[in-house]
C-alpha cells in the first residue's frame, strides 16, 4: 500500500531525525500538543476496528461520526466518506484493521493534494518585513507575535512589535510586556487611531533597519464593513511607508472554537487578503482534525500552529509531523 508504507517510512525517518536535537524538540511539541486529539480520535478509530472487525454500514456510520465530532468539517467528511467506501469497494477491503491504515492515507491526500504546500513566511526581498496580524478577539494573537518575535530572535534577526489595538485596556502593555521578554522593538499608543500608530511605528522601524515587524490588531469584529475600511486604511499606511508591504497577513484562529473558526476564515478572507493561518491552542482541544478541514475549506496554508501558553510553544506547519503526531501510535 502506497501512501501507508510511505507513512511508516516517514515514522521511522522522523524517529532518525529524533537524533537531532532541534528536530527532536519540535517533533515533542507535535507529540504533546496532539495528543488531546490522539486521545480522542486516534483511540476511538482504534476501539472502533476492535468493535467491528469487518467492514459494515454500521462501522461507516461510526466512522464518519468519528470525523465530524474530531472537526475535520462535514463537507470534507461527506468527501472523505465517498472515497473510503470507494476503495473499499474497489479493493474489496473487509478487514478494518486493514481500513485504518486506508483511512490515515486519505486524510493525508486530502492535505497534500491540494495544490502548494508552502507554509514559508514571505519576506521581503530586501529591507523590512511587515507582518500585520488579524483575528476576532482572544484567539491569541499577541501571543502569536510573541511566539514569533522568540522564534526570529533566536534567528538572530531584529524584530519590532507595533501595538495597533489602541483601544482594549492593557494590549498596548501585553505586548509591551512580551517585547521586552523577547528583546524586540517596540512602538505603541493607548487611545489613538490604529493606522496612525502604524505610520509611527513603522517610519521608526525603518529608521532602526528592523527586520521584521509584526503589527498587532484589535479583534472585536463588530461589523464586516467597519472591519474591512478599517484594514484597507491600515494596509494603505503600510503599503506608503514599507513598498509591497504587508509581506503576510496572518489570520489567527483558536482551535477549540472547531466549526466556527472555518467561518471566520471565510469572513476574514472576504474582507482582506489572508495570505496565511495560524492556528493556536491545538493543545487545548481534541479536534485537531481543524487543520484538515481549514486546508480544505478556506484553501488558506496553515503556517504556524499554537501548542501552548509559552513562548516556545509554536510550530512552523508541517504535514509530516502532524501527521506523525496523530498516528504514531498506530503506525508502530
Ligand atoms: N493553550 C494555549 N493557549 C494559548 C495559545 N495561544 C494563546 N493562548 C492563550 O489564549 C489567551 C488569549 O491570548 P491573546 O494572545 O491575548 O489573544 P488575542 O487574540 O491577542 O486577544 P485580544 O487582544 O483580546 O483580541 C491567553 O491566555 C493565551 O495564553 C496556545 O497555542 N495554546
Ligand atoms: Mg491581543
Amino acid at each position: 500500500m502506497g501512501l501507508f508504507d510511505k507513512l511508516k517510512k516517514l515514522v521511522t525517518k522522523k524517529e532518525k531525525e529524533i537524533e537531532n536535537k532541534e528536530i527532536e524538540e519540535s517533533l515533542e511539541t507535535y507529540d504533546k500538543g496532539l495528543k488531546k486529539t490522539r486521545d480522542e480520535f486516534v483511540s476511538k478509530l482504534s476501539l472502533l476496528g476492535i468493535k467491528y472487525t469487518k467492514v459494515s454500514e454500521e462501522y461507516f456510520e461510526e466512522l464518519e461520526n468519528l470525523l465530524i465530532m474530531a472537526d475535520i468539517g462535514v463537507n470534507t467528511v461527506f468527501k472523505f466518506m465517498e472515497e473510503i467506501r470507494e476503495r473499499v469497494k474497489k479493493e474489496n477491503i473487509v478487514d478494518t484493521k486493514y481500513l485504518q491504515e486506508v483511512i490515515v492515507d486519505e486524510l493525508f491526500i486530502i492535505y497534500v493534494n491540494n495544490e502548494s504546500l508552502s507554509d514559508k513566511i514571505a519576506m521581503a526581498d530586501e529591507g523590512t518585513t511587515v507582518i500585520l496580524m488579524v483575528g476576532v478577539n482572544g484567539v491569541g494573537k499577541t501571543t502569536t507575535i510573541a511566539k514569533l518575535a522568540y522564534k526570529y530572535r533566536q534567528e538572530g534577526k531584529k524584530v519590532m512589535m507595533i501595538a495597533a489595538d489602541t483601544f482594549r485596556a492593557g494590549a498596548v502593555a501585553q505586548l509591551k510586556d512580551w517585547a521586552m521578554k523577547t528583546d524586540s522593538l517596540f512602538f505603541g499608543k493607548e487611545n489613538t487611531d490604529p493606522s496612525g500608530v502604524i505610520f509611527d511605528g513603522l517610519e521608526m522601524a525603518k529608521k532602526e533597519d528592523v527586520d521584521i515587524v509584526f503589527i498587532d490588531t484589535a479583534g472585536r469584529l463588530q461589523n464586516k464593513v467597519n472591519l474591512m475600511k478599517e484594514l484597507e486604511k491600515m494596509n494603505k499606511v503600510i503599503g506608503r511607508i514599507v513598498p509591497n508591504a504587508p509581506h503576510e497577513t496572518l489570520l489567527v484562529i483558536d482551535a477549540t472554537t472547531g466549526q466556527n473558526g472555518i467561518v471566520q476564515a471565510e469572513s476574514f478572507k472576504e474582507i482582506t487578503n489572508i495570505t496565511g493561518i495560524v492556528l493556536t491552542k491545538l493543545d487545548g482541544t481534541a479536534k485537531g482534525g481543524i487543520v484538515l478541514a481549514i486546508k480544505e475549506s478556506v484553501g488558506i496554508p496553515v503556517k504556524f500552529i499554537g501548542l501552548g501558553e509559552k513562548m516556545t510553544d509554536l510550530q512552523v506547519f508541517d504535514i509530516e509531523s502532524y501527521i506523525y503526531g496523530l498516528f504514531k501510535d498506530m503506525i508502530e
